[in-house]
């Protein structure tokens, strides 16, 4: 680095702003500070980007990158966070109020986005010649409100004052072509800085631009609007994150979106591997691998076949020996959206070309299948055509040579029913890896406290670089050790409470139990249980009010689906709850219900350092990893949780003493699901009846809209689905015996904090760099190339 920050931010808060550092407003500041991180950062990251083009590379195809901020995370991982906080009081301002002028990029839905985004951290700090690829969408996730309970959707427009974090390449576009538009996509890089590397590894997100600016015939011929319509149909494709796709027209346009980035991508990709190695397109999968995350960049399956063969003439073999040597796909899900399907119009519509190989794949494959002897019935089941569907997850596993789940349970799972199929004819592609996180963002940057607690005890800041050290640690903690971390918990508790106080005004007390669920709203995730254990807790506390009861704050974050009514319905459910228990004049005393609207990356960064309790309450089977059971694990929470996705593994890690493992598991659901009954728990298990009438007598309001009925009905009636899917009544009591157990242990602080520790240091497994290590020596074959 050539230049101190110190003196280098004055310099470029002056050119944002126009005015003397000192009377620029706190977004100049960060803007300021934002071009100066860029500025130290220029020479290696083009360094980087030189180094990596010339050997064997992997390429990340996300449609979701789910960033939250950069400037936090880049000082972090420079080591300039003391630098900076000096560089901007010398002006007169302070470094927390300059970096929360900062927005979310929620460029993504979830786990699977935020996973994307702990990947890139691991691949600059492990030096892996790894790339994101994906869209640069204008408008991220929906921005949350809260309107009388109900959620409602809003516009979030990251980037409209400016983004110092991705840099235009206007000279790197390519043409995108489709039946009835050609588009230009525009790359916009930002840079993934590694914790103490001078590698600078890169996510390129593509924008949606007109090939010419502007239709001047259409102008001068007045048709004026005609000629701004176009432009507006083309900057749709990289408009906003998931369009709804429930009608025809919303659909095209979000297979318009894969087929973008995949094709800009792969585009530069091969015209890469053209410059650096020559045309002999055959030896393109000895230097390039694709990870496709989940189906949504399934596109560049025949995307790629379009380009070996058309552009490069490459016969099919060829190009199909090159193709299925290129793909390694991840399944995220056993829910029905793993199997997304489009129709076959769409496709004739946008690329006739593009469907014209899908039909060769299909027809190919059909025949390969029928030479090794399998059933007709089969043979059509496992078609990447489908009556009037093309299946992008059959293409998937047809032509990855790897195929991945993202925990042990979840692998085990596709292997033996999602996929079990594919598994029969090609076992040896399917391989674990499960999720980690990046202990950058989520212990590092989040909890300071905690790690200069880590340093100390650890004697360095190693364990940032490699989690797995801390299991050396487990039993060095004396009781001062204990005592400390308790301290550090409480003070990350009193932060918390603060910024609750601040943003969603209410009160909260810090010594109480600190329980969270934080993660999308999904009917599987059940959410609704944890709600049914307050409300039971509430009435049992009115019915005893002598009742000896751990004061504890339930605290919830959760976007639901705009179009998933009955999540909707649970969010609204919450709120009326939190309204009930937070104004009961004595049961509030005791409890609080908080609904952190907005959830997203940055609120996480706040909640997890102060959680107690983490509620992994998926029903057993459904949840495929989960990611935030991770984070809070390495922050010193307790797992409160079901036998599903890595919880499993987070066990296995911890110990039964310290982790708090309940309900029915995978393997014992389908035995007792066949002779359950919802009615018979909610009349027979004390309290549930009590909870139930009270969604639909009076006690919760739901203004009216019918949601709560519905929600009781979905726990009690057999309709077109049957009653209780998710199995919440069947697993409630087992629930609340283990969360009331829970609650009664917290009140031995010393007891508590061992199991915190514990959790702590055996967290090393649960790291992304781990996981990293995993994909880059099993699937992608790939070595680290430090720069300098
Ligand atoms: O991926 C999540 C899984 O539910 C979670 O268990 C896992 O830990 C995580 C990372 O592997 N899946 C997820 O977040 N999925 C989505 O966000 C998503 C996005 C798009 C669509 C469906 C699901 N889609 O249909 O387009």
């Amino acid at each position: 680095m050539t230049q101190n920050l110190v003196t280098s931010v004055p310099a470029q808060v002056r050119a944002v702003s126009g005015r003397p550092a000192a009377a620029a407003t706190p977004m100049e500041v960060w803007q300021g500070l934002s071009a100066a991180v860029i500025d130290a950062i220029a020479e290696d990251w083009y360094a980087t980007q030189q180094k990596y083009r010339a050997g064997r590379m992997e390429h990340y195809f996300s449609a979701e990158f789910l960033m939250g901020r950069a400037l936090l995370n880049n000082l972090t991982n420079l080591g300039l966070v003391q630098e900076a906080g000096q560089a901007v009081e010398a002006f007169g301002i302070n470094l927390t109020d300059v970096l929360e002028q900062e927005p979310d990029a929620a460029l993504g839905n979830g786990g699977l986005g935020r996973l994307a985004a702990c990947f890139l951290d691991s691949c600059a700090t492990l030096d892996l010649p790894v790339t994101g690829y994906g869209i640069l969408y204008r408008y991220g996730l929906f921005k949350q409100l809260f309107n009388d309970g109900f959620q409602t959707e809003h516009p979030d427009p990251w980037m409209e004052e400016g983004y110092p974090f991705v840099i235009r390449h206007e000279e790197d576009q390519r043409l995108v072509r489709y039946q009835d538009m050609t588009v230009r996509a525009v790359p916009y890089d930002m840079p993934i800085t590694g914790y103490g590397t001078k590698n600078v590894g890169t996510l390129r997100l593509w924008k949606a631009e007109p090939v010419e600016e502007f239709d001047y015939d259409a102008f001068n011929s007045q048709r004026f609007t005609d000629a701004i319509v176009e432009r507006e149909r083309i900057s749709d494709i990289s408009r906003v994150l998931y369009p709804n796709d429930t009608t025809y027209e919303g659909k095209v346009l979000r297979v318009r979106q894969q087929y973008f980035f995949c094709s800009a991508s792969l585009q530069e990709i091969v015209d890469n591997y053209v410059q650096v190695h020559g045309t002999d397109l055959r030896g393109f999968a000895d230097f390039n691998a694709v990870q496709l995350n989940d189906t949504h960049p399934v596109l560049a399956i025949p995307e790629l076949m379009r380009l070996l063969m058309d552009v490069h003439h490459l016969g099919w073999e060829e190009a199909w020996s090159v193709v299925t040597r290129t793909f390694a796909y991840t399944n995220h899900t056993v829910l029905a959206e793993a199997l997304e399907t489009w129709e076959i119009s769409i496709f004739e519509r946008l690329f006739p070309r593009i469907m014209e190989i899908v039909r060769e794949i299909d027809r190919r494959f059909r025949a390969e299948m029928a030479d090794r002897g399998i059933e007709q019935s089969v043979i059509d089941y496992m078609a990447p055509i489908s009556g009037d569907k093309v299946r992008m997850a059959w293409i998937a596993c047809y032509a990855s040579y790897s195929i991945n789940g993202v925990a042990a349970l979840h692998t085990e799972i596709i292997k033996r029913e999602t996929l079990k199929d594919w598994h029969a004819i090609w076992p040896e592609r399917f391989n674990n890896k499960t999720n980690g996180v990046t202990p950058r963002r989520w212990l590092r940057q989040c909890n300071p406290r905690l790690s200069a607690l880590l340093d100390e005890v650890t004697g360095s800041d190693a364990w940032v670089k490699d989690l797995s050290v801390l299991a050396d640690y487990t039993d060095a903690a004396d009781d001062a050790v204990l005592d400390r971390l308790t301290r550090v918990k409480q003070a990350n508790k009193k932060d918390f409470a603060a910024w609750v106080k601040d943003r969603e005004g209410i009160e909260i007390d810090p010594e109480a139990i600190f329980d969270v669920q934080i993660k999308r709203l999904h009917e599987y995730k059940r959410q609704l249980l944890n709600a049914i254990y307050i409300l039971d807790l509430y009435f049992r506390m009115k019915e005893n009010p002598g009742m000896e009861v751990p004061p504890r704050v339930f605290i919830f974050g959760a976007k639901a689906a705009p179009g998933y009514i009955r999540a909707k319905g649970v969010i609204k459910l919450i709120n009326a709850v939190a309204e009930l228990v937070n104004n009961d004049p004595v049961v509030s005393k005791t409890l609080k219900v908080v609904f952190i609207h907005n959830y997203n990356v940055s609120p996480a960064e706040h909640i997890i350092p102060a959680a107690d309790v983490s509620e992994q309450i998926s029903m057993a089977g459904k949840e495929a990893s989960g990611t935030s059971n991770m984070k809070f694990m390495m922050n010193g929470a307790l797992t409160l949780g079901t036998l599903d996705g890595a919880n499993v593994e987070i066990l296995e890690a911890v110990g039964h003493d310290n982790a708090y493992i309940f309900g029915a598991t995978e393997d014992e659901l389908p035995e007792l699901r066949r002779t359950y009954n919802p009615r018979t728990a909610y009349e027979t298990v004390p309290g549930l009846k009590r909870v139930l009438d009270a969604f639909t007598d009076g006690t919760l309001d739901d203004n009216g809209s019918g949601w709560f009925a519905d929600l009781r009905r979905s726990l009690l009636e057999d309709s077109y689905e049957p009653a209780d899917v998710y199995y919440v009544l069947g697993d409630f009591e087992a629930y609340r015996s283990a969360k009331d157990a829970m609650a009664a242990d917290y009140a031995d602080q010393r007891a508590w904090a061992r199991k915190a520790w514990v959790n702590i240091t055996r967290s090393g497994r649960f790291s992304s760099d781990r996981t990293i290590d995993d994909y880059a020596r099993e699937v992608w074959k790939i070595e680290p190339a430090p720069v300098g």
